[in-house]
């Protein structure tokens, strides 16, 4: 079954000419009513009225990650705060997270696209859907929660964590459907098992996994555990939230909804537009959005895109499953994390040598930080007591930064490698390609 046939279904030429009329409204209102984008195109010389093809979206220039901060909070809105009903914010704890601002309109445009993106995964207003996404700031939990409504299903407002309820949830309820992020399901998995929870038990159908990478290899091992259909659903805050994209029964990509999201790849490093079939940057554009237009936002995830109709039989865009990311932006347990704010935090504390090395592992299918850090030769020559003492001070430092816990290892000076080129701060064991 689709959803919005109409939308899902079009043929290319209809896309293109639908994408470049609203793409000209949208550039239009930027212009009018958002004074970053006004000046960035007074800076460039260009105009609305230069956008007379798809191809000269090229010519605007490509919006950051920094830039929304620049804006904080409110600078990126282009409707008057009567108008906004809701506001989220990027999952980062620190520093000033990107906010991202909705009218009415908009919330109805994030429900629809989450529930063609539920419809793709087979839900119907008979499902069940167990949502264990954040409700909150994050745009997990209420972007599933308008989809649900949306399709008329019912949903579990569950939120995250807590896994015995989310168990005995599962049980009770009969959910049909499960959204949550993909470590998590493997995680829930292993807890069924271990509490001799088995299929007949439980009754769910599929599953929408994402907000963090993920691998073929970990789809086999949450259909084969949980007996579903393990789904990919992406998106980000600052174009709505999830709904972006999502894929269909085939598992061969994901549909982006591309009647409200226009997409380009971008080679990171030139800049350069790149065509369909090559890897590199993901920039998006929103076609409909009122309250928070943005024009070519670089994503920073790195995957391909590829044209043909589906045998789904939607002809929407299809981008694959994303491979990894041109910054150093990491996602531990659904939260975004930059090194640099680790950094920071081991940077205040005295005794310590600006030498660390992050590491990112997945025991037991949930994320784990350790940190190790060069301590000077006081601090390490010092009593077992103290050296503990630092170990967790610098630990809760770090809790405080990014919100998240941390185990840190105190080790040698001079004991990490040192490069000669960009250091090594990460190594993420996790294998996402
Ligand atoms: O993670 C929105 C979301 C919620 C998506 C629930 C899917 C499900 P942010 O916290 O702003 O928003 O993080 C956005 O997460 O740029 C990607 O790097 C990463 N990401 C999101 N979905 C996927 C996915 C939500 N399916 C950032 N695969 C994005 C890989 C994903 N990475």
């Amino acid at each position: 079954m689709i959803w919005n046939e109409k939308a899902e279904c079009m043929e290319i030429q209809e896309t293109k000419q639908l994408q470049l009329e609203k793409l000209q409204q949208v550039v239009k209102m930027a212009y009018e009513n958002v004074p970053y984008y006004r000046k960035r195109f007074d800076d460039e010389g260009i105009s609305p009225e230069d956008i007379q093809t798809l191809d000269d979206l090229e010519k605007i220039p490509l919006t950051t990650k920094a830039d929304l901060r620049g804006a904080y909070p409110f600078g990126m809105f282009a409707v008057p705060s009567d108008d906004i009903v809701e506001v989220h914010t990027s999952s980062g704890t620190t520093g000033k997270p990107t906010v991202s601002g909705y009218t009415k309109r908009d919330i109805e445009i994030w429900s629809e696209v989450m529930a063609r993106a539920l419809t793709m995964a087979g839900a119907t207003k008979k499902d069940v859907i167990q949502n264990c996404y954040g409700y909150g700031l994050f745009t997990g939990g209420l972007g599933v929660h308008y989809g649900t409504h949306y399709l008329g299903a019912t949903v579990i407002p569950i939120s995250a964590g807590n896994t015995q309820r989310q168990i005995e949830i599962l049980k009770d309820f009969q959910s049909t459907i499960i959204t949550c992020t993909p470590s998590y399901a493997l995680y829930l998995a292993e807890v069924l098992k271990k509490e001799g929870v088995t299929e007949d038990d439980i009754n769910l159908k599929a599953g929408l996994f994402g907000a963090e990478m993920w691998t073929e290899e970990m789809r086999n091992e949450i259909e084969k555990r949980l007996k579903l259909d393990a789904l990919n659903i992406y998106g980000l805050t600052e174009i709505i939230g999830p709904g972006v994209a999502q894929e269909c029964m085939e598992k061969k990509g994901l549909h982006i909804f591309e009647d409200h999201f226009y997409p380009e790849i971008i080679d990171p490093n030139t800049l350069q537009t790149l065509p369909d079939g090559e890897k590199g940057e993901l920039v998006l554009t929103t076609l409909s959005r009122e309250g928070m237009p943005i024009l070519r936002f670089r994503t920073r995830d790195i995957t391909v895109l590829t044209r043909g109709k589906c045998e789904c039989g939607r002809t929407l865009i299809k981008m694959d499953r994303i491979t990894g990311r041109s910054d150093d932006m990491l996602k531990i347990r659904g939260v975004i994390v930059f090194p640099s704010q680790i950094e920071r935090a081991l940077l205040k504390i005295p005794g310590l040598e600006p030498h660390y090395q992050i590491i990112v592992t997945r025991p037991e299918h949930l994320d784990e930080l350790e940190v190790q850090v060069e301590a000077s030769p006081v601090l390490v020559s010092d009593e077992v007591k103290h050296v503990e003492e630092a170990k967790r001070m610098i630990e809760k430092r770090i809790h405080n930064e990014i919100g998240l816990r941390v185990s840190v290892n105190l080790v040698e000076p001079e004991s990490l490698p040192r490069s000669e080129g960009k250091a090594v701060r990460v190594i993420d064991q996790r294998k996402f390609d």
